[in-house]
């Protein structure tokens, strides 16, 4: 592996609209910001980070399973799929890494079909409801995770 920590990081369907619309609920960061400053807070931890997004299920199941061997955890905010995929969650248990779930929203503050993750139940622990923060702090988490091994 490249580095001594290597985190991967995945957004789901339609965060890569971020910033663009409906920014009462998601608020005015980009995705790119909100890469750019996970890229820049794991360099000054000397850890490195690939930021990827999609907006199929199947490509992000791809995406975990070509985690293991190059990445020491995973950072995932499943979107939609958090509420839907037992496959994704399947995906996050057999790579074995520990992976953190992130969400920008609340979801217990939001509409009852948002309140269940299907995914939660194959990561360590779940970030929500700091905006573009529970990312951060998601890397945060995992780096120490990581440093505690
Ligand atoms: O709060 C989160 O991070 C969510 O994962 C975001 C998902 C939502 O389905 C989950 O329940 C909670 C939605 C991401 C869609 O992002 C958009 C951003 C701007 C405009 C439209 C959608």
């Amino acid at each position: 592996m490249a580095a001594a920590r290597h985190i991967v990081v995945l957004h789901g369907p339609n965060l890569n609209l971020l910033g663009t619309r409906e920014p009462e609920i998601y608020g005015t960061t980009t995705l790119a910001e909100i890469n750019q400053v996970l890229t820049a807070r794991a360099e000054a931890s000397g850890a490195t980070v690939e930021c990827l997004q999609s907006n199929s299920e199947g490509e992000l199941i791809d995406h975990i399973q070509a985690a293991r061997g190059k990445a020491h955890a995973i950072v995932i905010n499943p979107g939609a799929y958090t509420h839907t995929s037992v496959a994704i969650a399947d995906a996050l248990r057999g790579v074995g890494l520990p992976a953190i779930e992130v969400h920008l929203s609340n979801l217990q503050k939001r509409e009852p079909y948002r309140r269940r993750s299907y995914t939660a139940a194959a990561c360590v622990g779940t970030i929500a409801g700091f905006g573009p923060r529970s990312y951060y702090l998601a890397l945060d988490a995992a780096l120490d995770l990581l440093e505690g091994q």
